[in-house]
């Protein structure tokens, strides 16, 4: 390599690192800087599930904190649901805007009515405070709270309107246990499959953990035929994806399955593919173990 190239590709490489390091510092906070508190970040972003909660995206559960000022956005399942949802604030201080599925006439409240459709809102909020939503058709558990908290760059805020603290409050009475973190307790029970219903990028993946001994795992991701604009086959669900792996000695398993150029094109088009993940484990006596996951794979374009 003449040094002349090699000098340019070491700047380049250079400032690749700089720019995320810029990127990340304001994804977290908006500030470059180090010695600054900590804020809570500016925007925060739920889906619906297939069992009837709204997740958190890149975290947990249905509570997010946000600097005053920062925006949520909230979508249903991507490609529909099969029950109709909406998201519903119970208080003022929120203004919401339909973004996808049509447009509401309410500021905290859409889509109206309630709809099985794709559906997209953003809610900014201009106060600190605790502010609850639901589903008004399914409040039992699709339901959170969302935290918004001065920024401590800013003034300090008037006395005793702010929230202790930046972290989420705790789920309401009743709430669904927020799901576990992808990759947790090991050699915990017999057999335990875990993969994020939200992901980013073009891969899926996933953990296989207890399965003593070393075991075949087959995985194999399906989308919906119209969401990846196959052609030419009758069936409902064409293949994306698929990997054939062995767990370790321990039995765990820590896997990726990349997605075929119709899902990639599929996601760059559209954003988000919905996908279901089959994990068989065949296990060295007995039946094998299958477990079923619905995962939205979302491009990091947004983010
Ligand atoms: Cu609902």
């Amino acid at each position: 390599m003449p040094v002349g190239a090699r000098r340019m590709s070491s700047w380049r490489s250079g400032l690749g690192v700089c720019a995320l390091l810029i990127a990340g510092a304001i994804a977290l906070g908006g500030t470059v800087d180090a010695t600054a508190q900590s804020d809570p970040p500016a925007t925060a972003e739920f889906v619906a599930t297939p069992v009837f909660t709204f997740q958190l995206i890149g975290g947990a559960g249905s509570n997010a904190s946000i600097v005053t000022g920062g925006r949520v956005t909230f979508s249903n399942e991507p490609g529909g649901s099969a029950e109709a949802h909406d998201v519903a604030f119970v208080q003022p201080g929120v203004a919401c805007v339909q973004t996808l599925g049509g447009t509401s006439p309410d500021p905290w409240k859409f889509p109206i009515p309630p709809s099985q459709a794709d559906w997209t809102g953003e809610c900014t909020f201009s106060q600190a405070g605790v502010y609850p939503y639901v589903c008004t058709l399914h409040e039992e558990g699709m339901k959170g709270n969302i935290t918004v908290t001065d920024s401590a760059s800013t003034a300090p805020p008037p006395g005793g309107t702010t929230p202790p603290g930046g972290s989420s409050p705790p789920p309401p009475a009743g709430a669904p246990a927020p799901p576990p973190p992808p990759a947790g307790a090991i050699a915990a029970t017999p057999l335990a499959v875990k993969v994020s219903a939200v992901q980013i990028g073009t891969t899926v993946r996933g953990t296989i953990s207890g399965a003593k001994g070393s075991r075949r795992a087959t995985i194999k991701v399906t989308a919906k035929r119209g969401a990846v604009r196959a052609a030419g086959t009758r069936t409902a669900a064409i293949s994306v994806g698929r990997r054939n792996a062995t767990t370790t000695k321990s039995g765990s398993l820590l896997f990726s399955v990349g997605l075929n150029a119709k899902a990639r094109a599929a996601i760059a088009r559209r954003g988000r593919l919905a996908v279901s993940v089959r994990v068989a484990v065949a296990p060295v006596t007995g039946a094998t173990k299958t477990r079923i996951f619905r995962v939205d794979v979302r491009s990091g374009r947004a983010r």
